[in-house]
């Protein structure tokens, strides 16, 4: 009877481990699912921009803390001037204020599209300076951007300050193109005489339902 024993428990154990083997085996089997998966992708580029100096217009002035009338024109003098120049990935913007002297004043734009298939949500703008190095992360939706000074030379001073003009928070459909994102530049009096000066911008967006702070829409029929 032992003896009867001994020899089931192994025959018993070899059946458990085919069972398990057949399960184990079909475990790892390869499954093949015929269909298409559709995943849609998240991107966006600065498709277009704007600077008022570009190319020989007369220089506009203003005073430190953007007081007093943007749209002057002293004299009609033509001295600095503005570019800007798109990166080829359409993920930044690089703008360039030359022979620049204390009161110019310049306005500038971007503008980009959806080109991924997904709505998106712009959640945020970084401003660079002359070095690369990350100056403003601009996170708050729906409201205006208190000015911030930019050291656009490295030397410590800094040589202009910015206005930010729009609020974040808008959604731009797959194909669509955004609204303008525009702002002010002011040239301080710690500018280097006759400088160029340089800034960059990159713009960030989001899944639309990932947003920190998705617009709010009214539902039809609510009050
Ligand atoms: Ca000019
Ligand atoms: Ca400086």
């Amino acid at each position: 009877m032992t003896n009867m024993k001994l020899v089931l428990i192994p025959a018993a154990l070899v059946v458990a481990l085919f069972a398990f083997s057949a399960t184990y085996g079909l475990w790892f089997q390869t499954l093949y699912v015929d269909g298409t998966v559709n995943t849609g992708y998240l991107e966006w580029k600065i498709v277009d921009q704007f600077t008022s100096d570009a190319g020989k217009q007369p220089d506009r002035s203003i005073l430190p803390g953007f007081e007093g009338d943007s749209f002057i024109v002293p004299e009609r003098k033509d001295v600095g001037w503005t570019d800007c120049v798109i990166a080829p990935d359409g993920m930044s913007a690089t703008f360039t204020m030359y022979n620049t002297y204390p009161c110019y004043m310049a306005m500038f734009s971007v503008y980009f599209r959806n080109t991924g298939t997904v709505p998106i949500h712009l959640e945020y703008i970084e401003f660079y300076d002359g070095q690369g190095n990350l100056i403003v992360n601009y996170t708050y939706p729906n409201t205006k951007l208190k000015d911030f000074a930019v050291d656009c030379t490295g030397d410590g001073l800094p040589d202009i300050e910015i206005l930010w003009l729009e609020p974040l928070g808008e959604q731009i459909d797959p194909g669509e193109r955004s609204n303008e994102y525009s702002w002010w530049v002011h040239v301080l009096q710690t500018a280097p005489e006759g400088a160029t000066l340089q800034y960059t911008i990159k713009l960030y967006a989001v899944q639309w339902n990932e947003s920190e702070w998705p617009i709010q829409y009214t539902q039809p029929g609510t009050t």
